[in-house]
């Protein structure tokens, strides 16, 4: 089909499947937010259209037949649940759920001590809410070392070793509140992780100015993606949203709402344009090395700043609260999305130059074309082929559009840039293709990430399931081909090529995921591969043991009432897929101890008597068996 064939039915039929939805929606989406929230829940009501998949070779392009492996990793962030999850693309099958922010009862990640450690002093907190995952770059490819991603509630940046598929570092970002917009450095090579903080505070943030929002302020802060520091913070105006860098290494942008510092929602809409703002990294390194910085509160990280009519920032209008903010993978573009605008604003990152060396006569001379698309845009994402897909998220389409035709349309040619609207169902926020994170993008697959699943699935009750719809862009006309429920909330995904990364099936004995253990272990004078023992301390035990299947080294251990018990499991099974576990029961004690893995977790003896432990992963015809019993005295 052609382009323009495509194009009508865009506009045309897809608009008649359901008047009523459109026209409620249409006409209420003007008044803004509040307009927003409830024409999302009236027009729920209205909806009723079923969007079928597609042909049977529709379907066998995105069949996996049992015992194949996809072609890509797809990383889903897991919003307000904390973790990550990990899809096989095409086939939509979880393979992995990698816990960050959250504890999982499974792993044991946030009761084990080597979680703990990594963790730091915010494993107390048990939620998270993780919106934007992004693989590791060298020279704008992902180089599959690591997965980051944010904490919105714990202002946390996490990461993830993509070896083992399990969280290696985390960071609380200081002066901060809130990260949300994530990015990281895409050339040479990662580098920094780049971090919007949300909401402005005071400055320190110390119970001064509290009812003064004149005096608030937020931070984009540079971490440093190997060692996990934060390296430098920059201080600006408004709220920060969602960011992303250049190709080159130059440029990073944000969007960046309440440029007039209210703190309630009507104030927040009042002002008629917002901005994007323009980070010259370059510049703000040469700050931070003169000396041309301070700190703020207990933090010595150097705080440039880069406040309206600094050197190291550019703000450029854009219509008031924009969103998404996604560089096109030709990099040539920042593209933010409008939002309450029907527009998006294509920056031209060329002349970005210009712009920081005072060569423009008004900063709206970098925006290279503003196309109107549709009500709610949101994100957007690319095809490698001059491509841009948008969410509208009032409309509830992902609208293609080409990039080139849009600029020439900008310029008075007489040209169409829309190709194609697709209703999805309902409400979509991000939506991500096939590595279209990098200059890879390829054009295969695009998923839009969906707020509302209302009629898709089997009811659950009161709260629903998102609906993440998989849709066909290989070719001309974007095809609607799988509904994927997901649990509270992925944001955001990045999809790479199953050979860009390369995973470690059986933990290597010096990883130093576990190396503070063993350093504990030798001061014991445990060699943990092989000592059974049990090591009193005061009031502190530690017991070794090994696992074999069906064994654990020991059958039984002895403490007192109220001791503090560290217990080390070291599992000697060099078999790929044969973790065992460790439980106690009632004592709120589990843990996995994967192939050559070792594990440990402190707790308190509870009240004297039998408690057994056993092994919670199903290892072995005697799994069942693998058990043994802490005995537990009572204190003399
Ligand atoms: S934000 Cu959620 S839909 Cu946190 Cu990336 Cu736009
Ligand atoms: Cu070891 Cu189950």
């Amino acid at each position: 089909m052609s382009d323009d064939k495509v194009k009508d039915k865009g506009r045309g039929e897809q608009h008649l499947d359901n008047p009523g939805r459109r026209r409620f929606l249409g006409a209420t989406a003007t008044v803004g937010a509040l307009g927003m929230a409830g024409a999302t829940g009236a027009g729920l009501l209205l909806g009723g259209n079923r969007a079928k998949a597609g042909s049977s070779e529709r379907l066998e392009k995105m069949d996996v037949p049992p015992g194949d492996l996809d072609e890509y990793y797809g990383f889903w962030s897991g919003g307000h649940s904390g973790e990550v999850r990990v899809y096989g693309v095409p086939s939509m099958r979880e393979i992995m759920r990698i816990p960050v922010f959250n504890h999982c009862s499974a792993s044991g990640w946030g009761m084990t001590d080597e979680s703990k450690r990594i963790m730091g002093d915010s494993y107390r907190f048990t939620n998270g809410d993780a919106h934007h995952p992004h693989v590791s770059y060298t020279d704008g490819s992902h180089d599959g070392r690591y997965l980051f991603i944010n904490d919105k509630a714990n202002t946390r940046v996490a990461r993830i070793r993509l070896d083992i598929f399990k969280t290696d570092k985390m960071v609380t970002v200081p002066n901060a509140q809130a990260i949300h917009g994530l990015r990281l450095q895409k050339a040479p090579r990662t580098g920094y992780v780049f971090a919007n903080a949300e909401y402005i505070v005071p400055q320190p943030n110390d119970g001064r100015d509290l009812d003064d929002p004149e005096n608030y302020w937020t931070l984009w802060s540079a971490i440093d993606g190997e060692t996990m520091e934060v390296k430098w913070q920059v201080l600006v105006d408004g709220n920060l949203d969602n960011m992303d860098a250049d190709y080159t290494g130059k440029y990073a942008a944000s969007t960046c709402y309440n440029s007039d510092k209210a703190v309630t929602l009507e104030g927040k809409m009042a002002s008629e344009r917002d901005w994007v703002v323009v980070f010259n990294i370059e510049r703000i390194e040469k700050a931070v090395e003169e000396g041309n910085y301070r700190t703020i509160g207990d933090s010595d990280v150097p705080v440039v700043d880069g406040r309206k009519g600094s050197e190291v920032t550019r703000y450029v209008p854009v219509p008031q609260n924009p969103h998404g903010l996604n560089t096109s993978t030709d990099g040539k573009y920042f593209i933010a999305a409008g939002k309450l605008s029907p527009t998006v604003t294509m920056i031209e990152i060329d002349k970005l130059d210009d712009l920081f060396e005072g060569r423009l006569d008004d900063e709206r001379d970098v925006v290279a074309a503003e196309p109107e698309l549709g009500l709610g845009p949101l994100h957007t994402t690319y095809d490698g082929r001059g491509n841009a897909y948008t969410t509208v998220y009032i409309d509830s389409q992902v609208v293609k559009w080409n990039m080139d035709r849009a600029v020439r349309h900008w310029n008075g040619e007489d040209v169409d840039y829309i190709i194609q609207k697709l209703d999805v169902h309902y409400q979509p926020g991000h939506n991500h293709a096939t590595l279209a994170e990098s200059k890879d993008a390829d054009g295969k697959w695009l998923f839009s990430l969906n707020k509302f699943s209302k009629d898709r699935f089997l009811p659950v009750g009161p709260l629903h399931a998102e609906n993440d719809q998989m849709i066909d862009i290989s070719g001309d006309e974007m095809k609607l081909v799988k509904d994927t429920p997901t649990f509270a909330e992925p944001h955001d995904a990045v999809i790479v090529r199953r050979d860009q990364i390369e995973t470690t099936q059986i933990w290597k004995r010096d990883d130093p995921y576990f190396a503070e253990t063993i350093e504990m272990a030798k001061a014991d004078d445990v060699d943990v591969e092989r000592d059974n023992k049990v090591i009193r301390d005061g009031d502190k035990v530690r017991v070794y043991m090994t696992s074999i299947a069906p064994n654990f080294g020991l059958n039984k251990f002895t403490v007192k009432e109220g001791d503090e018990v560290t217990v080390v499991v070291t599992n000697m099974d060099s078999v790929e897929d044969l973790s065992h576990g460790f439980c106690v029961v009632d004592h709120g004690v589990s843990m996995e101890v994967s192939p050559k893995q070792t594990a440990s977790i402190t707790f308190t003896a509870g009240k004297p008597g039998v408690y057994w432990y056993y092994c919670n992963w199903f290892c072995h015809a005697l799994h069942m068996e693998m058990a043994g019993r802490m005995l537990v005295e009572a204190r003399s």
